[in-house]
């Protein structure tokens, strides 16, 4: 695949360098240590307890739970981007193993997923098929890049074994509830003993006792963690399955596959996860994750502080939440979401006298108005509907309610900028201080009040104005009745007495509200988890007894959802296991003391989130049949610790993707799993880093089209393709953009120990930087150097003497152990490999044979980059075991410091600064550094400069113009 080949590359045959590292070489070595640490089992971690347990003293270590986000096993196999996290993982596992740490590293498989299902539905073969073989095949390339997984610890998240804990945790958040006085998740026993004691009152008024069993289960379903509600989804036809809001991108589509998004109104399971909004935002706090993460997340979680304040209509009245309660003087009309259901009750036979045109859209009465305008909203996605830039529409439903604080009556209208999900689904809406009522109010005539004094001098006149006028620095004006002023306040004052206000007066209160929807969790599709939930002849929903699990998934002939008509109401999908009777259609006992009867099991499956959501707890434990994890194994890995108080693996590496879908259901699970008391960590991850992309050159042709990227030749600066021109453009790697290379071929060409050192030295790790297959030989003859250093070439032995090194030596040594240790503690590989690249050079220059104090380092700090050849040279230095559990040497200062000199900095011939500076600095460094000397700067006092004398490292003498 590359044009260079290596052997000849050298300049030498390979018979005159019988023992030169070659290709060949690294392939024997490599496949050679391989096998030696799997079968030695040399990266196994021993647990404090169990079936992993191993040595005490190990145990007694520190530890350190580093991981990946583990992957989907595509059937296409890896690229050689895909592991550029997996290798830095193992770096920073093999640091820390030889830092003194108890180090738990390990890769399992995400395993549900789409492509396969979507293939099984095309070809008919089983996904699990498709799924292993993409395992398999993905386990024996990442074999080949030696990472250091202890491979006791893997599985993928289709082995019944695995699954059967995913469902088994569904179960205790289906159990529980959450309890906001004690702000955490109780089992849902203790709510329903409250409800049959009195302690707490039933919604809906009554007692317990007197509830029918399916009454009962109703007034659960509110409070349960999980449960099943009828509420509009987001329905996909072109996936056939519904989707959480997380996986529906921001123009509506599908995040996978791009498919459009609407909305149905389908019974879908949910999981409670609004309950820990503010948890989930508050715990953020003492992680150490990109902040660019953190963000997102609360973004997403939206928390925005206001009230709800009730505006009377016809003896009832409607609730708004409102950011700003302070403008309630300028709210001149209401908008309900057209979903809204109090607006059929208050929409008139007739439209009231005097309705303006322009309200009515044309309509001849209330009721066809705001039929006509809801059919038409219905079509529209979320996001279509609250695009920024569109023409504001809506109706008047013909009734008017009253403004609270000045009894002004106020046109309610429907319009589709008002969301029925977020806050009450109702606005009061301030033409003057918000921008899209202020659209609203020129497009339908209604009246703009200034109620905030603008400080940009447009004036108070809203006639003249082109926009709403927002500024927290603004004051309040025209905003006082009889009982209450905010004219002149700051906003932020205004809003506090105005809250304060509303509830003395009963009319409203101060709130939180989030923009946080719970997370939909069930979906028509055949490779997932199936819900461990059978329903009896009630409809009433029952748990499967954990005798009972896992519930495996019955062998289907179809794998394919039917899908259905989204606006007709009485059609449903057909889900895959729906169709299966005997699987669906079951007698059992679940040991309820109600003894074998008929069930119908639930037929959607879970998502694809499931099984990562908790996939970290059963590295620590993964054949436990017993328990998820047991608890004292999982404090001694993820327990809290000083600086972590929630807990949670120590480093977690992976694309900067799943801001908010796995790693906000990910910290979900662990929540609910903590309050419960199955685990002692609140935060599944304390440490995140996410990696950046490594991208490739696409080359495409006169037509656009991509042409493969190894045919590639380069002349004059330009590219071509069988004679012809072609465009060069940075471009993700894949097959369908002909740029892929996998990283067996690097590793036929180089090794593997090359291509590992290769991707680590390409840049910062979070940095995206684009794939040079033509510069990978660099790193290969940073190998070939080190290995030159160690050992002859024409016999194969060690050249290494028992002498003391010289100073110079000892110093680049010392710095170079010095750097290599910050710089790999902080995931800084690429300079971590650019000062062992410079320790190598010095000892090549020096020449000679190495002293063995010199060659033992060298070979030490190379190890966790290149664990083969540097095992290997171990080895060959005459030790016995493994270069795996050796400690990393530690610099001694004496050698680290630099030696400085002084020099003195003299303006027309007087001293005006001495500087202490390393004797190797050259004069146009030393010029640079005496000019920008806070003394020298200051003598000069701005004078311009004539000359500058350098004399390196001693003298500077400037001469002022
Ligand atoms: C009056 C007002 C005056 C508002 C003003 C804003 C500025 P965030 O910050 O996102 O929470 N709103 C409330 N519910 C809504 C819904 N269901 N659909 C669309 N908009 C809704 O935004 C809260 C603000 O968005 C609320 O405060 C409300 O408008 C609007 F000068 O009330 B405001």
């Amino acid at each position: 695949m590359s044009e260079t080949n290596p052997a000849a590359a050298t300049g030498m045959s390979a018979d005159a360098a019988p023992h030169r590292y070659t290709a060949a070489m690294a392939a024997e070595i490599e496949a050679r240590w391989q096998d030696f640490w799997d079968a030695d089992g040399t990266y196994a971690a021993p647990n404090p307890e169990g079936d992993l347990a191993g040595d005490p003293a190990v145990v007694a270590r520190p530890k350190k739970f580093i991981m990946d986000m583990f992957p989907y096993p595509s059937g296409a196999g890896l690229h050689v981007g895909h592991p550029l996290g997996y290798i830095a993982t193992d770096v920073f596992a093999r640091f820390q193993r030889m830092t003194g740490h108890n180090v738990l590293h390990t890769l399992g498989f995400d395993a549900f997923g789409l492509p396969a299902e979507q293939h099984a539905v095309q070809t008919g073969e089983h996904p699990r098929v498709t799924t292993e073989a993409a395992i398999n095949n993905m386990k024996s390339q990442l074999r080949r890049l030696g990472l250091g997984h202890d491979k006791r610890r893997s599985f993928a998240t289709i082995d019944p074994d695995y699954y059967k804990w995913t469902q088994w945790i569904f179960l205790q958040i289906f159990n529980s509830w959450y309890d906001d006085e004690a702000a955490k998740a109780r089992p849902i026993a203790e709510l329903v003993a409250q409800f049959e004691s009195g302690e707490r009152a039933v919604p809906g008024g009554g007692s317990w006792d007197v509830l029918s069993a399916t009454e009962r289960a109703d007034v659960l379903s509110g409070f349960r963690l999980a449960y099943a509600s009828d509420s509009p989804v987001n329905w996909c036809p072109g996936l056939g399955t519904v989707l959480a809001n997380e996986e529906v991108t921001a123009d509506g589509r599908s995040e996978r596959g791009n498919f459009p998004v609407f909305k149905a109104k389908l019974r879908q399971w949910n999981m409670r996860i609004t309950a820990y909004a503010d948890r989930l935002l508050d715990d953020l706090d003492a992680l150490d994750w990109p902040e660019a993460i953190k963000l997102q997340q609360r973004n997403w979680i939206g928390r925005s502080e206001g009230a709800r304040v009730d505006f009377p209509i016809d003896g009832e009245h409607i609730t708004v939440f409102t950011t700003r309660p302070d403008t309630l003087f300028g709210a001149s009309y209401m908008v309900l979401a057209p979903e809204h259901p109090l607006v059929d009750k208050f929409v008139p036979a007739a439209w009231p006298e005097g309705t303006h045109d322009v309200w009515t859209g044309g309509y001849a009465t209330p009721g066809e108005a705001v039929a006509a305008y809801r059919a038409q909203a219905a079509s529209k996605s979320d996001v279509e509907r609250q695009a920024e830039a569109k023409d504001k529409t809506g109706v008047f439903i013909g009734a008017y309610a009253t403004n609270p604080v000045n009894g002004e009556q106020v046109p309610v209208f429907i319009a589709d900028y008002v969301l029925m999900g977020y806050g009450t689904g109702a606005i009061m809406a301030v033409p003057a201080g918000d921008q899209r009522d202020f659209e609203f109010a020129r497009a339908f005539e209604l009246p703009i009040v200034c109620i905030v004094e603008p400080t940009d001098g447009r004036g108070t006149d809203t006639a003249t104005w082109e926009s709403a006028f927002g500024s927290y620095d603004a004051k309040i004006i025209n905003s006082s009745n009889d009982d209450i002023s905010l004219d002149g306040l700051p906003v932020a004052e205004a809003k506090a007495r105005i809250t304060e206000w509303l509830a003395r007066k009963g009319i409203g209160e101060g709130t939180v509200n989030f923009r946080l929807r719970d997370w939909l969790f069930s979906r028509q599709r055949y490779w997932g988890e199936p819900f461990p939930i059978v329903y009896d002849e009630d409809g009433v929903a029952h748990s499967l007894p954990e005798s009972m699990l896992p519930l495996e998934l019955p062998e289907v002939e179809d794998y394919s959802p039917r899908t259905f008509a989204p606006d007709d109401a009485d059609t449903s999908p057909e889900t895959p296991l729906s169709r299966n009777e005997d699987w669906v259609n079951v007698t059992l006992d679940l040991g309820d003391g109600r003894g074998p009867r008929a069930y119908r099991r639930e037929t959607n499956t879970m998502p694809n989130w499931a099984g990562s959501c908790w996939y970290e707890l059963r590295y620590l434990d993964p054949h436990n049949s017993e328990q998820l994890v047991d608890p004292e194994i999982e404090r001694y890995w993820m327990g809290p610790r000083e600086g972590r108080p929630h807990g949670g693996v120590d480093l977690y590496v992976g694309g900067a993707e799943h801001a908010v879908l796995h790693l906000l259901y990910a910290r979900f699970w662990s929540k609910v799993l903590y309050d419960l008391g199955h685990v002692s960590s609140a935060e599944p991850f304390h440490k995140l880093f996410n990696q950046g992309m490594i991208q490739a050159y696409v080359y495409r042709d006169s037509r656009g089209f991509p042409v493969p990227a190894a045919e590639i030749e380069e002349r004059d600066g330009g590219f071509y393709f069988e004679g012809e021109p072609v465009k060069r453009e940075l471009g993700k790697m894949g097959k369908s953009l002909k740029n892929s290379v996998t990283p067996e071929a690097i590793c036929a060409e180089y090794g593997a120990d090359t291509l590992r050192l290769y991707e680590m030295a390409m840049g910062p790790l979070d940095v995206s930087r684009p794939w040079d297959t033509r510069a990978v030989v660099g790193q290969y003859r940073l190998l070939q150097r080190l290995w030159r250093n160690i050992v002859d070439e024409a016999t194969g032995e060690v050249t290494v003497v028992d002498t003391e090194a010289d100073e110079p030596t000892l110093r680049a040594l010392h710095k170079a152990i010095d750097g290599v240790r910050q710089d790999l503690e902080g995931l800084r590989f690429n300079t971590a490999i650019a000062k062992i690249t410079e320790l190598n050079n010095h000892l090549t220059k020096a020449g000679g044979a190495l002293p063995r104090t010199v060659a033992e380092g060298l070979v030490l700090l190379v190890a966790p980059l290149a664990p083969h050849i540097a095992e290997e040279l171990w080895r060959k230095l005459g030790h016995t075991d493994s270069v795996v559990h050796q400690d990393l040497p530690v610099a001694d200062p004496a050698y680290v410091v630099d030696e400085s000199v002084t020099c003195v900095v003299q303006i027309k011939g007087k001293v005006k600064a001495r500087l202490e500076v390393s004797p190797a600095i050259s004069d146009e460094e030393l010029e640079k550094v005496a000019l920008a000397d806070e003394n020298v700067v200051k003598a000069l006092d701005g004078a311009g400069i004539r000359k500058v004398i350098v004399r390196a490292p001693k003298l500077v003498n400037i001469v002022p113009a």
